[in-house]
């Protein structure tokens, strides 16, 4: 039977390369982001590369209506979705509670919160029809433990942690998997988007480390999907080697070598 997967947020980082990891495997890949001009260059290269379907939908997570109608058009050209996998989300800026930008704050509030509850409201049905499927929600390390200027976007991800123990709770009955993925730093356009576009900025944030990459959480993915039926992964967190927790890590210098 044809296997389908929808990945939030699949114009850069995790996103595309998970969407590229299960294409890989032979899924039909939903790809999702704002950027039209992006998923449909993915959408080329995915088809053209392992010879999958993938079906594009253009919305803004954080708009509830474009949400449902990109999802109601989705259910006409798909018979079901198997995983979902909710990763679209940011950090925008970082400052004390003092001096954040409410716009900041609202931006990450609707976008990691409330667009991963559009979604999940839209496909937990359809899942939930046929007694089958796996979410998997990217949480992070920002959701296990706060860092200085982190508290909206922290907040934000220790929501999603409690999401994905509720969905977990509520979706029991009907043998649908409920993982989350929480990855420490990650070299991706986070920071580049967190800074407001500064993109120098955002590269003092990897220098001198060996941060995750983003097909390292799309291995991670495959993994947790592809273990046997009866197996669940709830709750994964990982980090590169010189980084301990959300606010404890080391550049690669000050690593003892063997
Ligand atoms: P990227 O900025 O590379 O990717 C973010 C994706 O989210 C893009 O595809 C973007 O698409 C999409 N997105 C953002 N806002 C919206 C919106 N309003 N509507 C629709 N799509 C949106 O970052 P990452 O790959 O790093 O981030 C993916 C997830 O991983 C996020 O939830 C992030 O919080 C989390 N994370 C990231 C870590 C890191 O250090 N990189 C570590 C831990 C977790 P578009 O702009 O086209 O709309
Ligand atoms: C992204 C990781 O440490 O920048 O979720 O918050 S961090």
């Amino acid at each position: 039977m044809e296997k389908i997967i929808l990945v939030t947020g699949a114009t850069s980082g995790f996103g595309k390369a998970i969407a590229t990891r299960f294409a890989k495997e032979g899924y039909t890949v939903c790809i999702t982001g704002r950027r039209e001009d992006r998923l449909a260059e993915i959408k080329g290269e995915l088809e053209q590369t392992y010879g999958v379907k993938v079906i594009a939908l253009v919305f803004d997570i954080r708009e509830r209506s474009q949400v449902e109608a990109s999802i109601n058009d989705l259910k006409t050209q798909v018979p079901h979705i198997d995983i979902l996998v909710n990763n679209a989300g940011l950090a925008s800026g970082l400052s004390t509670i003092d001096e954040g930008d409410i716009d900041d704050w609202e931006t990450m509030i609707d976008t990691n919160v409330k667009g991963l509850l559009y979604v999940t409201r839209q496909i937990a049905p359809m899942m939930r029809s046929r007694a089958a499927g796996h979410i998997i929600n990217i949480g992070s390390t920002a959701g296990k433990t706060v860092y200085k200027n982190g508290n909206v976007y922290c907040a934000t991800k220790f929501a999603v942690d409690a999401l994905t123990q509720s969905m977990r709770i509520d979706l029991l009955p009907y043998g649908i998997k409920v993982t989350a993925i929480n990855p420490g730093m990650a070299e991706t356009e986070f920071s580049t988007v967190r800074f407001h576009g500064d993109e120098e900025r955002a590269k003092g944030i990897y220098a001198g480390v060996k941060a995750l990459q983003a097909e390292d959480i799309a291995d991670i993915a495959w993994y947790c999907a592809s273990l046997p039926p009866h197996v669940c992964i709830n709750d994964l967190t990982v980090t590169c080697l010189t980084q301990a927790n959300s606010f404890y890590a080391i550049k690669e210098a000050e690593r003892v070598k063997p």
